[in-house]
């Protein structure tokens, strides 16, 4: 089935909010056909996001996400709520869901705030629209949901929005039960979900057609039975996509292939952790670069990478460095940065920092106490969870790098694997 060929990170992921028992669950079953979400009357039934992949019409392959209350009491309460705002990070359109018959409550008004900040697109579900209706004298029939006239704007101080726009984001009535607004609903967040078309390549736009391209994946028993992994599998994709040659060859070949292949390649893109073995066996006057790099480039990251990287000069005895990973089983991971990396960091400083390792989707908001983070290459984040990260780390003045970059500098082949980008390259001088 190609539904679940979409990898999790490239999914728009769409999160729904709100109260406890304001029908977030059952607004979510209702938008996607299937019963995926836990509903009842118990308030704060939900207690742990619940993600489900699937392809939602007219948008395309996302990623559902159910989330616990945002109004929840007690200690435990403030832990659910906790989730809901990490979730909130990874989120790349919000789905706020109101009770309709109870309004819109302080809790809400701050989740809304929060979203602005983020730049979120967001739409407000109004829910239990059924019993609104009961309530309603006859005659008073609405005329549906024009989104984007300027009705519901009069509502954005008051708690009692009606159908139309709470400053600048759409409010639509639905009933998880009768299903009234609910195709609406689903409308408005495929247009929420359009991303602008970027035109962002892995290596295509380096490439000509008919270029020979050398991708060197080593088959070690770190990497995964019967398959390649997915920077692998993209890049691949993208080099075909431009109408060049991939040749893939293990690193124990390189060399052999190299001198057999006829034509110089345009370019090797190693595996990070064989480059020591392929930079010596790459020729100088072929490019070199690793996966790794290339996708920070794709992602936007490289140039604040390599220069977060350069803080492992300043790193002192008793420094902490925090060594992130975006995810919790990581065969392909390995224990690179758990035990090599530390290793290779204390052998490259000549000193003895303090090593701090999260995983998964802890990411702690508050980074001062760290000299610089080494994060992994993410493959498992999407953009958004990754930028913010990011964006913790240099709004609180923290250098941050990832395994790839580090490893490449370590080794003294960072410089070598910039070359096809040679304003990073400069950063290093
Ligand atoms: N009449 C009516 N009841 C609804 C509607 N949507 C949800 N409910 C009811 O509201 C209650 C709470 O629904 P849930 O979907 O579990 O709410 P939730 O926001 O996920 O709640 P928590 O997981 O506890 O935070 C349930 O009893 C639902 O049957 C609706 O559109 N109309
Ligand atoms: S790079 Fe990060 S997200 Fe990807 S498999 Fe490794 S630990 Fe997980
Ligand atoms: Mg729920």
């Amino acid at each position: 089935m190609g539904m679940n060929n979409t990898p999790a990170s490239d999914r728009i992921h769409i999160g729904f909010f709100g109260k406890r028992n304001a029908g977030k669950s059952s607004v979510l079953n209702a938008v996607t056909g299937q019963n995926l979400a836990v509903v009842s009357d118990v308030k704060g039934t939900t207690t742990d996001p619940v993600y489900k992949a699937m392809e939602l019409l007219p948008l395309g392959p996302v990623m559902m996400i159910d989330t616990p209350g945002i109004d929840d009491e007690g200690e435990l309460g403030a832990l659910r709520m906790k989730k809901s705002y990490q979730v909130l990070n990874k989120t790349d359109v919000a789905v706020l869901v109101v009770d309709g018959t109870a309004g819109l409550s302080r809790e809400d008004e701050e989740l809304l705030c929060k979203i602005r900040e983020k730049k979120i697109p967001c739409a407000i579900a109004w829910n239990k629209a059924d019993m609104e209706k009961a309530g309603e004298t006859e005659g008073t029939e609405r005329t549906g949901l024009e989104t984007g006239t300027a009705g519901g704007e009069e509502n954005a101080a008051g708690c009692s929005a009606e159908p139309g726009v709470l400053d600048g984001i759409p409010v639509l009535p639905v009933s998880a039960v009768t299903k009234e607004g609910i195709r609406e609903l689903k409308e408005c967040l495929a247009r929420l979900g359009q991303t602008e078309e970027n035109d962002l390549r892995i290596v295509g736009d380096l490439l000509s057609p008919m270029d020979f391209v050398v991708l060197v994946v080593p088959i070690d028993k770190a990497a995964p039975k019967g398959r390649l992994i997915l920077p692998q599998q993209q890049t691949i994709r993208d080099v075909l996509e431009t109408g060049a040659t991939a040749v893939v060859v293990r690193d124990s070949e390189l060399k052999e292939t190299l001198e057999g292949l006829g034509k110089k390649p345009k370019m090797v893109i190693t595996d990070s952790q064989a480059f020591g073995r392929v930079s010596a066996d790459t020729p100088e006057d072929i490019l070199l670069t690793s996966f790794s790099i290339l996708f920070a480039r794709y992602k936007g990251e490289l140039e604040p990478m390599v220069e977060g990287v350069r803080a492992l000069d300043e790193i002192r005895d008793g420094d902490k460095i925090l060594v992130s990973e975006g995810c919790t089983h990581h065969r392909q991971c390995d224990d690179i940065g758990t035990v090599k990396l530390p290793r290779w960091i204390r052998e490259y400083t000549g000193k003895e920092p303090e090593f701090v390792f999260t995983s998964g989707t802890e990411f702690p908001d508050d980074v001062t106490e760290y000299k610089m983070i080494v994060h992994c290459g993410a493959c498992m984040l999407n953009e958004r969870e990754v930028k913010y990260r990011m964006k913790c780390a240099k709004d609180q003045g923290v250098p941050m790098t990832n395994y790839g970059i580090t490893i490449a500098y370590i080794h003294g082949i960072l410089k070598r694997s910039l070359e096809p980008f040679p304003q990073i390259e400069a950063l290093l001088e």
